[in-house]
């Protein structure tokens, strides 16, 4: 179970954010509300949030997950693969040293948050456009240090490997049908997405519930098969700048 949430609210200039969705304007003030509604979601399943102001300087900076990789023992603060994101870990650093150990991704290696996966003790580390092997490689020794095990695997579509595969729980994975045939994630249970359902992979578990977004019937089938309540939040907003719902929060 997790006690604690880090979110950031999106500035007016969120949609200077760095996206390849070609989804439309983005609305402010339905991500504003959108973003309470997330927000208070993870209050009603008893996280305590953490609210930081927006940062002008970064329109994408409400993606925190970005920022940090937080383990049981540590918190890894990386530094971000796209450059006009470079900076927006800085203010998250001195918050999650009240919580953790902080401990640097050093350039060259570069990481996003959004391309490391907990499942359990394992961690699935995305190579992608922005995380790259170095990056992998300091990330790595940290978690072997803690007792983790890790492995890598290719982002070959989607921005982030979460874009594409999250895990809840019970060995079980929600994932498209492109990641599926892995190697790494041989030995797991695995619910596959129907073509045109793929978004609904960033499904977020949180203390026993699961958090998915609106709007795929497909993936609501599959996932009210484990059992666990189910709690559906509208996208829209953050779709249009390539996130999801991982992406809105750090967890611990
Ligand atoms: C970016 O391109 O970096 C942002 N517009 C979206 C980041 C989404 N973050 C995530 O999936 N963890």
């Amino acid at each position: 179970m997790f006690s604690q949430a880090l979110v950031r609210k999106p500035g007016h200039n969120f949609g200077q954010g760095l996206t390849t969705a070609n989804l439309g304007l983005p609305d402010f003030d339905l991500i504003l509300n959108q973003h309470e509604a997330y927000v208070g979601a993870l209050r009603s399943i008893g996280l305590e949030v953490i609210v930081l102001e927006a940062e002008p300087d970064y329109p994408d900076a409400y993606f925190v997950e970005d920022t940090a990789v937080v383990t049981p023992e540590v918190a890894v603060i990386t530094n971000p693969g796209a450059p006009s994101r470079r900076g927006e870990e800085k203010t998250i650093e001195p918050v999650l040293a009240r919580f953790r150990k902080t401990i640097r991704i050093k350039p060259p290696g570069t990481v996003d948050g959004g391309d490391v996966l907990m499942a359990e003790n394992h961690f699935f580390v995305g190579l992608s456009e922005r995380t790259n092997p170095e990056g992998a490689r300091q990330l790595g020794g940290i978690l072997d240090g803690h007792g983790h095990t890790w492995t890598t695997v290719p982002v070959g579509a989607g921005l982030h490997l979460k874009s594409s595969v999250n895990y809840l729980s019970e060995r079980t994975l929600v994932l498209t049908e492109a990641l599926a045939k892995h190697e790494a994630f041989r030995g797991f249970k695995k619910f596959i997405l129907e073509p045109g359902e793929e978004y609904a992979a960033n499904t977020l578990w949180l203390n026993d519930h699961l958090i998915m977004p609106a709007g795929f019937p497909g993936a609501r089938k599959k996932l009210e098969t484990l059992g666990l309540p189910i709690i559906e939040l509208d996208t829209s907003e953050v779709r249009k700048m390539d996130g999801s719902l991982t992406c809105l929060s750090l967890r611990f």
